[in-house]
């Protein structure tokens, strides 16, 4: 009987009660009620009268040095835990960086909301196109260089041939076939041009085109639409100037330029000195644009512009390379604030 008693003393004092599991394991293995320690007791009948005295004050030793270790463990386990989970209020926060939002999203939030004032809405359509909405309803000759695979770049979608849209006409051109005017309308999006990609041109970039197109619309209220968008978006100062231009869904068609905001038309690097900037070009529709989308051209006229966002915010921020709007690089980006 002692000798049993030692025995489990001494596999007592080599167990590992390093966690909960091993803890709980000792306390099924000794503790429980189908225990070693339990079953010395039930022995405790067996044992002549004369022991039974040192026996029992052996067998409770016993249980008591167990019951010890096995507190001991438990009460180091959850002070441990305890220390791990504690939270020290006292510190303060982790810094949470507050991001800007991105240069060319702020400049077409402005040039949307400077149109939204004179009754423009905002239409959107896909960037995946076909050569009906992206050239063909736009006047663009069969053999017109845009068509070819160095400028656009063409993709295989099923039967159809299809092409990344190279301006946001396309969209207007939707807008013409399932509206009927008066139409005053922008499109904003994003555009591809199959170019390489240098400091000043990129194979994507942004536009925004509008269309207006009702009865008597003329050149007059172009120019002076345009002259009210210009003063917006770079001062009451800023004057226009048109230079005749072509594009195939216009005519006439003309290029507009700005006043420099930058060295006040004095002269500068920016503006090459020539005191004006060209931000957008602009025409009336061509009827046969109008036809196309099955307007009357003997009843309505219209007039239409595009410009580029990039070109647009690299004047209004001086940025000196395209490259510089898709990096994602935070440096670039941080600098611009404008609200969130
Ligand atoms: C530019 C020039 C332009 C248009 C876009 C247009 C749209 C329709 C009909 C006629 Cl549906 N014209 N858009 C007109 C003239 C110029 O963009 O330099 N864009 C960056």
């Amino acid at each position: 009987m002692k000798e049993k008693i030692s025995e489990i003393e001494s596999d007592i004092l080599k167990e590992s009660l390093s966690n909960a599991k091993e803890i709980e394991n000792f306390r099924i293995k000794y503790l429980g009620s189908k225990g070693k320690i339990k079953g010395l007791f039930a022995w405790l009948k067996e044992v002549p009268n004369e022991e039974k005295r040192e026996a029992g004050q052996l067998m409770n030793g016993l249980r008591n040095k167990a019951q010890e270790i096995f507190d001991t463990a438990k009460e180091k386990l959850s002070t441990t835990s305890e220390e791990a989970n504690k939270i020290d209020l006292s510190r303060p926060g982790d810094q949470i960086e507050v991001g800007a939002r991105h240069p060319l999203s702020l400049v077409r939030s402005e040039i949307i909301e400077i149109f939204n004032r004179i009754g423009f809405t905002v239409s959107e359509g896909p960037e995946i196109e076909d050569d009906w909405h992206n050239f063909s309803a736009l006047n663009f000759p069969p053999e017109h260089p845009a068509r070819d695979m160095q400028d656009t770049f063409f993709i295989e979608k099923g039967e159809k041939e299809m092409a990344l849209r190279t301006h946001t006409s396309s969209v207007q051109v939707r807008v013409m076939e399932n509206d009927k005017p008066p139409i005053r309308t922008i499109s904003p999006g994003r555009v591809y041009r199959n170019e390489a990609i240098s400091a000043r041109a990129h194979c994507f970039f942004h536009q925004v085109e509008g269309l207006y197109i009702d009865k008597d619309v003329s050149f007059a209220d172009l120019k002076q639409t345009l002259l009210y968008f210009a003063k917006e978006l770079f001062g009451e100062k800023a004057k226009i100037r048109l230079r005749p231009s072509y594009f195939p869904f216009t005519e006439p068609s003309a290029e507009v330029d700005v006043s420099c905001t930058i060295c006040n038309s004095k002269g500068c690097n920016v503006c090459k000195y020539t005191g004006w900037l060209e931000i957008l070009g602009c025409g009336m529709v061509d009827p046969n644009v109008l036809e196309a989308s099955g307007i009357d051209s003997k009843e309505f006229t219209g007039f239409a512009f595009g410009m580029g966002v990039e070109r647009i915010a690299q004047l209004k921020y001086k940025v000196n390379d395209l490259r510089l709007y898709s990096e994602n690089d935070v440096r670039f980006l941080k600098q611009f604030t404008g609200g969130i």
